[in-house]
Order: structure tokens, then sequence, then C-alpha cells
């Protein structure tokens, strides 16, 4: 038997729906990407300092700042420094995103990630975080790897799932942890976050 017209056309009906069914319940992920070009693209520095017993009453010194003496890609990067004399010591760059109310999302997060020297001790740690808070202490990141494994450009990357409580927004952070008794500095570029 031959299909008319309105089988047609409701055939064709149901095949929209279904599509349309199927962005809102699978939206493809949210992914921002920054390269540190114009500004700090919303990233914010932040850092869990101890006190600097050669300067009492005051943290070491750290600093978070768009540098164009180094890039991954473009003419600018995020350049982390801490005074890591003490031992001890989180510096990072930290970023707010809104989500849609989900029990739980998957959120993966990879990076350009810059360092002067090879060396077989750490020097640093590279560290990151995703959550539902705004990161404040050295115990919310997890930890990547050394952040001595090259000279050079490295990419590090991080998975986890974050159970939101339909909170709305999650936090995500990327930076470096103190591991040697030593003055210090790294770059960061490309950011990139996916959120699915
Ligand atoms: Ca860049
Ligand atoms: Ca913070």
């Amino acid at each position: 038997m031959k299909l008319n017209r309105k089988a047609f056309f409701v055939i064709g009906i149901l095949v929209i729906i279904s599509a349309v069914a199927a962005w809102y319940f699978y939206p493809s992920p949210l992914v921002y990407s920054e390269s540190f070009e114009s500004d700090f693209g919303e990233w914010i520095a932040d850092a869990d300092v101890p006190l600097d017993p050669n300067n009492p009453g005051h943290p070491v010194d750290w600093n978070v700042s768009r540098v164009s003496s180094l890039a991954y890609s473009g003419e600018y990067s995020m350049e982390l420094y801490i005074d890591g004399k003490q031992d001890d010591g989180t510096v990072w760059i930290e970023k707010k995103i809104s989500v849609k109310s989900k029990p739980q999302i998957r959120i993966e997060i990879s990076f350009e990630f810059y360092s002067e020297q090879e060396s077989f001790n750490v020097i640093a740690r590279v560290c990151a975080y995703a959550g539902v808070s705004n990161p404040e202490v050295e115990d919310d990141f997890g930890v990547l790897g050394s952040a001595n494994e090259v000279a050079g450009w490295k990419k590090y990357r991080y998975a986890t799932t974050v159970h939101t409580g339909f909170e709305g927004e999650v936090w995500v952070a990327v930076g470096i942890t103190v591991g040697w008794e030593t003055e210090m500095t790294y770059n960061i570029d490309d950011v990139r976050v996916t959120i699915r």
C-alpha cells in the first residue's frame, strides 16, 4: 500500500519531535576555551600560601599575571609565580561556570603547561579542581603530576563527575603546588573546560 501525504506529514512531525527531544535531553557539551589573548577571560587568581618568616606577618610572595613573553597559542599566557622557599604553597586560576540544573555533570579540563626545565626532582606539582564550591585551600585540589616532566609545553588533563545538587554553578581551577624549596614560575595557556 502506498503511503499518502498525510502519513508522510505525521511521520515528519514525529521525526522533528524526536530530534528536538534528543537535543533537549542530550544536549551537546558546553565547552569553554581560553587562550588569554585579550584578558583573564573571567579566570581569577587565588592562592593558599604560608606566612613568610623572613617578612613577619606577611604571606610568601606569589603572583598571577598575563604575559606576552610565552604563549602556547596566540601571544599571551598566564604566568604563575610563587616563592616556594617555605616548601609550601599553592597558586591557581579559578573560574565559576553556570550549568544546567542536573543532579550530576561530567567536567573535563585540559590545558597547556610550560616548565622552563625538566627535572627528576619534583619542584612543583600540577593540580586541578572541579566542584560546586569555590576552591580556597591546597586540599581542595587533585594532583595531576610533576610540573617538571618536560622542558617546554605539556598538556595536562583532569576529569571528574560532580554532584551538583542542582546548584546551577560549578567552579574549576588549575594551578601549581610547591614541591621544592625554591622560587618558581610556570605558565598556563589554552585552558579548555568541557561540561556534559
Ligand atoms: Ca594564549
Ligand atoms: Ca577561590
